[in-house]
């Protein structure tokens, strides 16, 4: 990674100061900074920072400023996740701080590395509470939601306290850090000689964490004694971006994969050894199943219960950074803790000559099963209904990802992200951005400006009307900044459908019920974008494929049939019942 170049470190010598002269706590942060090759930063301004941004800006770095600090900071968790450099949201104190928090929390529950910066008031009012403008403990409250967290109060500090933050964002199981800065710190002076020595360049920010041969030879054990085995792909396999051994491993081994759904792309979804399509087979079936940067959580049932079929049949192989990982929820046979670059690159060597691929009878079964699922799949992708259902919206946006491979999805909804997920092939690693972790509604817009600005990719955006809402003003920052963003909002009326009614029958509408027909598109004219209103699948094609040529910001409002979704897109299963009262 670029942030840990070569190992001059030092005396900082790159930022330069003439002898007598000053420097203050808003240039030590800057310079800080970029001596460590951050020069992004996601915010909203206000006191006690909005000088800093402005100087941030002025002393050559790329400022995007927002409409909502959660947004800002959950496009610094993705540039985080692109670029294995900490993205940096930037807040002013409590109310800001803490609408920046959420992201924080989310980054971290997702390993994305990523900076929470927020101003703060003064430390002797605030510890007597006496009521000082947006008056909150932020460390406090900051702690038991990321990774680390940091307050400076001297400027010769500055420089330690960046290069912590960045050492602790990006070590290890990367996460979330606060850096708490109160308003007097960015007027403090000192000597712009010895300033510049205080800073810190990062040495192998993310040190490489090689497995213990002893565990590499135990998990070739466990895989060698396969008949039915799985490797499942996580986005930490993603972020790891050692993309070429990955699927070397794949390959030369022979053994299925699933990818989960940030890691779609890592290798193609047209791979031939992709079982992506005949997932609920292979959990279920096999007996051996290695894990690549994916935690068995919620996502993959815990490991646990009726799609892994009957307990005791299979063994776990896991490869994650955080030996604690291990045993969250099922015996892992063979724990392979280091980072996935060397653990990979370890398996691949001890693959060696004897390697035997897995029996045919095994991977013939899954192609099989995927045939015939993919057979199925294949008319209602093409139907060209109106209103449009969700296979025949998806069905054209397929298309256009498998012509643009390089172009960015970003995806969130209910019905709108889990028919997305199953139906857009990804054909390239991390161009998949979505809900997570948490499975949260409102990273689009910030993932979308995030990617556009890390990339310089074109950028498709598929939002329920729903998850648009979480962020949708942020359609202002994405035409301020002009970037190449394409939403495409399926407007079913409302969250998972639009047809609910109110139980009463009294005067208010249904709970998950928006205001019906909304144009959407109008929102984005409203700011200088291109807005479309679309109706069908060949409609929404054309729109699509327009914005993408042309780069420019636009909205396509593509009205989908109020009746086509489920509750609760697939996991409705989550949902607790009433034994009371079913409306
Ligand atoms: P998914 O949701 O795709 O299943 P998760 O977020 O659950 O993925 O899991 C990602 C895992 O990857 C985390 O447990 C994290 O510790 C791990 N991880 C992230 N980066 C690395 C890395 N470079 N090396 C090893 N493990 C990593
Ligand atoms: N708030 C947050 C922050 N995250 C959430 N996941 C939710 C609320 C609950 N929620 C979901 O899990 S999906 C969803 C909400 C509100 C919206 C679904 O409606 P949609 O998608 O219009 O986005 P579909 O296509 O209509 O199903
Ligand atoms: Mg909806």
């Amino acid at each position: 990674m670029t942030l840990s170049g070569a190992a001059q470190n030092t005396d900082a010598n790159s930022v330069e100061a003439e002898a007598g002269a000053l420097t203050d706590g808003f240039h030590l942060v800057i310079d800080a900074l970029k001596l460590n090759d951050i020069n992004t930063i996601y915010g909203v301004p206000g006191i006690p920072i909005t000088d800093f941004g402005r100087m941030a800006q002025a002393e050559g770095m790329r400022v995007i400023s927002f409409r909502h600090e959660q947004h800002a900071g959950n496009a610094a968790a993705i540039a985080g996740y692109l670029t294995q450099k900490p993205g940096i949201c930037l807040t002013v104190s409590a109310p800001g701080f803490l609408n920046g928090l959420t992201a924080l929390a989310n980054a971290t529950t997702n390993c994305f590395p990523m900076i929470l910066i927020s101003g703060s008031s003064e430390r002797e009012i605030v510890d007597l509470q006496q009521g000082d403008y947006e008056e909150m403990d932020q460390l406090a409250i900051a702690k038991p939601l990321c990774k680390a967290a940091f307050r400076v109060l001297h400027a010769e500090d500055i420089g330690i306290a960046v290069a912590r933050a960045i050492r602790a964002a990006v070590s290890g199981r990367p996460g979330g850090v606060y850096l708490d800065l109160p308003a007097k710190l960015f007027g403090q002076t000192m000597d712009a000689v010895a300033g510049a020595k205080s800073l810190v360049k990062v040495i192998d920010p993310a040190p490489r964490q090689l497995p213990a041969p002893e565990s590499v030879a135990r998990a070739l054990d466990v895989l060698k004694g396969a008949k039915r085995p799985l490797i499942i792909l996580g986005k930490g396999a993603a972020y790891a971006q050692c993309d070429d051994d990955i699927r070397a491993l794949v390959e030369q081994s022979g053994i299925p994969y699933l990818p989960m759904s940030m890691a779609k792309g890592l290798l193609p979804d047209d791979h031939p050894q992709s079982a992506g399509a005949a997932r609920s087979l292979v959990l279920k079936e096999s007996d051996v199943v290695m894990l690549i940067g994916a935690r068995l959580n919620w996502l993959l049932s815990h490991g646990k219960g009726k799609s892994w079929g009957a307990p005791g049949t299979k063994q776990f192989i896991q490869i994650d950074i955080e030996p604690r990982e291990m045993d969250s929820n099922v015996e892992i046979a063979a724990p392979l803790v280091g980072d996935i670059g060397s653990c990979v690159a370890a398996l691949l060597d001890g693959l060696g000559g004897a390697w035997q691929a897995p029996p045919a009878e095994w991977t013939g079964a899954i192609s099989e099963k995927k045939e015939v699922n993919l057979a199925r799949m294949a008319p209602k992708l093409q139907n060209n209904n109106v209103p449009m259902d969700f296979h025949g919206a998806l069905g054209a946006l397929r298309t256009i990802v498998k012509q643009r491979p390089d172009a960015i999805l970003v995806n969130e909804g209910a019905n709108t992200l889990d028919f997305a997920r199953s139906i857009i092939d990804m054909y390239q690693p991390r161009k998949r951005l979505d809900v997570g972790t948490w499975g949260i509604m409102g990273i689009g817009m910030g993932a979308a400006v995030a990617a556009a600005v890390e990339t310089g990719k074109p950028v498709l955006a598929v939002e329920g009307d729903s998850a648009f809402g979480f962020s949708g003003m942020e359609v202002e920052t994405i035409c301020r900044y002009k970037l190449p963003v394409c939403i495409v909002v399926f407007n079913n009326n409302g969250i998972y459908r639009g047809t609910d009614t109110n139980p009463t029958g009294g005067p208010d509408v249904a709970t998950t019920v928006f205001v019906k027909d909304a144009r959407y598109d109008m929102m984005m004219q409203a700011f200088g974008g291109v807005g479309v209103h679309v109706t069908s699948p060949d409609e929404l094609t054309r729109a699509v494929n327009e914005a993408m040529d042309s780069g420019k910001p636009t909205l396509v409002n593509a009205v989908i049939d109020e009746n086509a979704g489920t509750e609760s897109g697939r996991i409705g299963n989550l949902n607790p019942q009433s034994v009371v009262s079913k409306t």
